[in-house]
C-alpha cells in the first residue's frame, strides 16, 4: 500500500475520531505546561509491542516515527552479530506518537530480537493493545523462527498484530511471507522500507486501523451480550 501525505492525514483523522468514539475506558492525563495552563489532553493511550526477529527493523521504526526522543538502549555487538550490524538493542526502545490535535497517543515499546533476551519481550507484554511484528523480507534465514515466536506470543497475548515486512516494496511478497510465519488471514499485512519516516507512518496508519477494528469488535461482543440491549 502506498499513500500520499494527504490520504496518510485523512485516514489518521478518521482513524481518529472513530477510535474517540469507541474507546470508552478512557486514560486521562492532562500534562500542565509550565505557566500552570493545562496542555493538550491525552484521553486515549494505547501500548504497541514492536517485535520480531534480531535485525529485522524494529528500532529503525521506532526511530523513523517517534515524536519524542527515543529511549534506546543499543550497544555495540560482538561475534557473529557484528558481521550483521553494528549496534543491537539489549532491553529496549521507547518511542511515542500522538495523532495531530487528536487525544490519541500511541507508546511504542520495542523488544530485543534474540532468544537470550526473550525475557525483556516477557516484560514488555504486559497490556498491549497491539503487537506490531516486525520481520526483515531479505533475511529468509529468520523466518521460521520468527513464525514460531509469532504464533506462541499473540495466542499467549490474545492481542491483534500487524506484520511489518521490512525492506519489502511489494504487497504480494508481502503477504507471501506473512503467511508463510502463519499469520492468520485477518491480520494486517504492510510491505515498508523503516529507514524512511513515511513508510513507517503507513505502519503506524495501520496499527491505528487495528486498534479501531479490534475496539469495534469489542464493542459489539459487549452489546450482544448486554441484557438491556435485548429486546
Ligand atoms: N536498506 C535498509 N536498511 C534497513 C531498513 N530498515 C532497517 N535497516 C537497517 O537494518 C539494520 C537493522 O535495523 P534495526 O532497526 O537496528 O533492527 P532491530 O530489529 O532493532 O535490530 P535488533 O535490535 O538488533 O534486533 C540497521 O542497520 C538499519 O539501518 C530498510 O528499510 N532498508
Ligand atoms: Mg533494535
Amino acid at each position: 500500500m502506498s499513500m500520499t501525505t494527504m490520504d496518510q492525514a485523512a485516514t489518521e483523522q478518521a482513524g481518529a475520531d472513530r477510535l474517540d468514539a469507541d474507546h470508552s475506558s478512557a486514560d486521562t492525563t492532562s500534562p500542565k505546561m509550565s505557566n500552570g495552563e493545562p496542555s493538550t489532553t491525552i484521553e486515549h493511550t494505547f501500548k504497541i509491542l514492536v517485535t520480531g526477529p534480531f535485525a529485522a527493523g524494529k528500532t529503525s521504526l521506532i526511530q523513523s516515527v517517534s515524536q519524542t526522543d527515543v529511549v534506546s538502549t543499543d550497544v555495540l555487538t560482538s561475534g557473529d552479530e557484528s558481521e550483521v550490524k553494528g549496534e543491537t538493542t539489549v532491553a529496549m526502545d521507547f518511542g511515542t506518537y500522538q495523532l495531530p490535535d487528536e487525544a490519541i497517543r500511541l507508546l511504542l515499546f520495542g523488544t530485543p530480537g534474540q532468544p537470550r533476551f526473550r525475557f525483556m519481550t516477557n516484560i514488555l507484554k504486559g497490556d498491549v493493545d497491539v503487537v506490531a511484528f516486525v520481520i526483515n523480507a531479505e533475511a529468509r534465514e529468520t523466518h521460521a523462527a520468527a513464525g514460531v515466536e509469532l504464533r506462541s506470543l499473540l495466542s499467549d497475548l490474545r492481542v491483534p498484530a500487524v506484520i511489518a515486512v521490512n525492506r519489502c516494496d511489494d504487497h504480494e511478497q508481502a503477504q507471501r511471507i506473512a503467511r508463510s510465519l502463519g499469520a492468520l488471514a485477518g491480520e494486517a499485512v504492510i510491505p515498508c522500507q523503516l529507514v524512511d519516516e513515511s513508510s513507517g507512518r503507513e505502519v503506524i496508519v495501520e496499527i491505528l486501523l487495528t486498534l479501531l477494528d479490534s475496539l469495534e469488535e469489542m464493542s459489539s461482543e459487549s452489546r450482544d451480550h448486554d441484557p438491556a440491549e435485548v429486546g
